[in-house]
């Protein structure tokens, strides 16, 4: 029995944890309580993690699809048959007819993506698509147009904030994070508003969050941009700015002289927060000592979420909050390695002519992007660690869209939903047997904190690590990869075959590649980073303003990014449509016990209906004749599904809440254990024609629906 000290891979808290190994079988997972980063944030989806690791269904050598069942085989032959095909598609169809996804949770480690785009990179393919496109594409676009740099992470000095604007957000459940981590968040939060701070959240429930907190707003989804530009107006009208960081940025005058042509009532109506609302919490905030506003996947994930998240940077910029105590700041990253890293295809979408989002197209975009003939026509899928078709929008389009493939891989730990066509289902290493500096978290810590997370556990015999079979992937394909071509497909093929056997070793070690890398900026010590058990600090803990790592032209931050600005004043013209035959907004939750899609198979399993509820509010239950535990039908533009009515009074009027994330099977490969697959896709009634203005983001957030009793018209 031994205790292994490492860090959790499933979100970005990353808890610090002990690890109890027994014959290389893990026994418990606790949260380490000497952790100088995270623990107190340790959670049920940790505690559990190692069911994944032992789970009969698990995927523990690549599996050819032979007819209707899949048989094992080895990863030479994998290797072989993915590369030749590969190949056969792109010298008939281009580069471009062979797509990647990349899921979430690979984000969270580090050979097996970097590996993947070094695939994609070998192949020359520019149709990649990604978990961003319903997730971070707002806040990508937000930082490059103010800061110009793609990747700015903005935190809050909690302790020290007394008032803290959270838009779009639930950290109660989710985590104090996103694209930014702080460390037991929420927990401190509370803590400063027990000391006379104030929390603010914009919600339309009343979240687990929002009870919390001394104040809770309930906007209609997707129109907290009209809340945040009339808390704006009002700012500016009383003159609550600080004038040397206004003068300071670019495009603020512009930005007011835009806000002064719109109406608070107007606004207010919009979003549909009192006008005496809206300027009190504007008070609050402009008027606190030190405050921070922070806006999340609630906004990104909806209509307007670019408005939203960038008024939300424009608030923290002009009440002068950067850079101050119990303000708004940013980190200086350990590295550079994240620019650029995803690709730099700038080319407009194929069949829609959408432009891509850090080299991504939208998720929402693929169906079509398979199905429509022509030259650069998806052939080819690679899938590494995803599962769109229950987390991306409209899944049944794109099941059906990934059975026209002519080749999909999938590289996973299961055979989950979108994995049902795979021709090849290719073994995942689970974090919990991998070693390695997760790149991404690194920099987005709202500490100087770094850690190299270590492995508790061996893979299983036979499982291989992901960046191996990319690599090998590409070097038969006879492609050149971080510089390395193994020339002759012949010769190549002995020594791979050699390499996978284990009689060989590659000669290629990411480690060499990372320290290389990471040497460039001479900010890490390779060694210590290595050899330090827990991660230490990097360097002094400071709360940075922006400006200290922005990139824009001019070297200052935009207030006023013309696109945003044209967008607005766009806005500001049309109505909000949500009238007619689809008068209510579906919005999704999250659960403590799951991440996204994965982990449902051990979610509250003695739940009724788990997955399949959708909460209303009792005026709307009142008007529409439901009660609590009527089936109800819950139907879209694109799709209708059934579930169990909750009536509460925490959901604002013309809002229907469901739990994301159910709905899909996980399958056995083997053929011994039955698909189970618990409660229903919300997504399935998300349209993967309604995309946010430039983010090119499906609706998750403000879909529009009705909500009636099965048998009626
Ligand atoms: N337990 C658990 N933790 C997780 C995850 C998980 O699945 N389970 N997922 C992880 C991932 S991948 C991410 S990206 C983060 C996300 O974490 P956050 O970005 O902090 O988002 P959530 O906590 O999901 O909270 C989003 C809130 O937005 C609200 N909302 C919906 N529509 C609107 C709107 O139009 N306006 C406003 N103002 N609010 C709206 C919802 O009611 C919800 O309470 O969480 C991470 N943490
Ligand atoms: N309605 C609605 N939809 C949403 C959201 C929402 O809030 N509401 N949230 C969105 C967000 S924020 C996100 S991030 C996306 C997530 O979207 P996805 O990343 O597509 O979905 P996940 O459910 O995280 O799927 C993860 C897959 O990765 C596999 N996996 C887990 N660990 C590993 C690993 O170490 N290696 C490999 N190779 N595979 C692994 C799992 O088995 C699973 O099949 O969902 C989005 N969808
Ligand atoms: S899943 Fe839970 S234990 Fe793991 S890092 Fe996130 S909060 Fe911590
Ligand atoms: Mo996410």
């Amino acid at each position: 029995m031994t205790t292994v000290q490492t860090m959790c891979r499933i979100c970005e808290c990353a808890c610090g944890l002990e690890v109890a190994v027994a014959d290389n079988r893990v026994t418990r997972i606790r949260p380490d309580q000497q952790h100088p980063y995270n623990w107190r944030d340790f959670c049920v989806k940790g505690a559990s993690a190692h069911k994944l690791v032992a789970d009969p269904r698990r995927i523990r050598v690549p599996m050819r699809r032979d007819g209707t069942r899949y048989v094992a085989a080895s990863y030479a032959e994998a290797i072989e048959d993915i590369a030749v095909r590969l190949r056969r598609i792109v010298d008939e169809h281009g580069a471009d007819a062979v797509a990647g996804y990349l899921g979430n949770p690979p984000a969270f480690g580090f050979p097996a993506p970097v590996f993947f785009y070094g695939l994609l990179d070998a192949i020359g393919t520019r149709s990649r698509y990604s978990a961003a496109s319903v997730d971070t594409n707002a806040w990508h676009l937000v930082n490059d147009a103010m800061f110009g740099d793609a990747w700015l992470p903005v935190f809050v000095d909690l302790d020290a904030c007394d008032c803290l604007l959270l838009i779009g957000s639930n950290p109660a459940v989710s985590g104090m994070m996103w694209m930014g981590d702080m460390p037991d968040g929420w927990r401190r939060a509370l803590a400063a508003q027990a000391a006379g701070a104030e929390i603010v959240i914009v919600d339309p429930r009343r979240t687990e969050s929002a009870r919390r907190a001394a104040q809770h707003l309930a906007p209609v989804p997707g129109e907290d941009w009209a809340l945040l530009a009339g808390m704006l107006k009002v700012i500016f009208d009383h003159g609550w700015v600080d004038s040397a960081e206004c003068d300071a940025a670019r495009g603020v005058g512009d930005l007011r002289a835009l806000l002064g042509e719109m109406s608070l009532d107007d606004l207010a109506g919009r979003c549909g927060v009192p006008v005496g609302r809206i300027a009190d919490v504007a008070r609050r905030f402009a008027r606190a000592p030190a405050a921070g506003a922070i806006a999340r996947t609630g906004v990104a994930q909806a209509q307007d979420g670019v408005l939203a998240m960038w008024l939300t940077q424009v608030l923290n910029l002009v009440t002068g909050r950067y850079g101050r105590p119990g303000g708004a700041y940013t980190n200086l990253p350990p590295h550079d390695l994240l620019q650029g890293m995803l690709g730099s295809n700038t080319r407009a979408s194929r069949v829609r002519g959408l432009d891509p989002v850090l080299g991504h197209y939208s998720l929402a975009e693929l169906p079509g992007e398979i199905t429509t003939p022509g030259a650069g026509q998806v052939r080819a899928l690679l899938l590494l660690g995803g599962n769109p078709v229950v987390t991306g929008p409209q899944g049944a389009s794109l099941d059906a869209a990934l059975a026209q493939l002519d080749l999909c891989v999938s590289v996973d730990l299961f055979q989950r939903e979108s994995h049902r066509h795979a021709h090849w289902l290719i073994p995942a290493m689970h974090w919990l047997e991998r070693e390695e500096f997760p790149v991404i978290g690194a920099a987005l810590r709202s500490r100087p904190f770094v850690q190299y997370a270590r492995r508790a556990v061996q893979a299983p015999p036979g499982v291989r690590d992901e960046w191996e079979f990319f690599f090998a992937v590409a070097m038969l394909m006879d492609r050149t990869m971080y510089g390395v071509r193994w020339g002759e497909l012949a010769a190549a093929r002995e020594t791979l075959r050699a390499c996978l056997d284990g009689t060989r070793a590659f000669d290629l070690l990411p480690e060499d590649l990372l320290r290389g890398a990471l040497a460039q900026k001479g900010v890490l010590d390779w060694e210590r980073l290595r050899s330090s058990v827990r991660g230490y600090d990097y360097a002094e803990q400071a709360l940075h303003h922006p400006r200290a790592r922005v990139r824009t032209a001019d070297g200052r931050i935009d207030a006023c990014p013309p696109r945003f600005a044209a967008l607005l004043r766009e806005r500001v013209g049309v109505p909000s449509a949500t009238v007619g035959r689809y008068p209510l907004q579906l919005i999704s939750r999250r659960r403590t016990d799951m991440m996204n899609s994965h982990l449902s198979e051990y979610a509250d399993t003695r739940a009724r209906n788990r997955g399949a509820i959708a909460e209303i509010n009792d005026h709307d239950a009142g008007s529409l004749g439901i009660v609590s535990g009527d089936r109800v039908r819950v139907e879209s533009r694109v799709a209708a599904v059934e579930a169990e009515a909750k009536v509460s009074a925490d959901v604002r009027p013309g809002v229907v809440v469901m739990e994301q994330g159910w709905g899909g099977r996980t399958f056995d490969p083997h053929g011994r254990i039955e698909p189970s697959a618990h409660g229903i896709n919300c997504n399935e009634l998300v349209a993967n024609d309604d995309l946010s203005p430039l983010a090119a983001v499906p609706r998750l957030n403000g879909t529009p629906v009705r909500i009636e009793k099965p048998g009626r018209a």
